[in-house]
């Protein structure tokens, strides 16, 4: 599955703001966000570019490395 680093989430808020940012990428399911690790990790229903789930995120104020 792909992991996508984000920095910049600091609290569960943060947490719900990108789940809910990669659930409207189309394709993207499943979303999983540790704010320990400072990572993302999704399923695909359809190939995704990655570029365009890393410009949702930085899109709503977060850093997608
Ligand atoms: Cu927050």
């Amino acid at each position: 599955m792909p992991v996508v680093t984000v920095k910049g989430m600091r609290c569960q808020h943060c947490v719900a703001s990108v789940t809910k940012a990669l659930t409207e990428v189309d394709g993207v399911k499943d979303v999983a966000v540790s704010l320990e690790k400072g990572e993302v990790i999704y399923t695909e229903t359809k190939p995704v570019d990655m570029a365009e789930v890393k410009a949702a995120i930085n899109r709503i104020g977060f850093e997608a490395v």
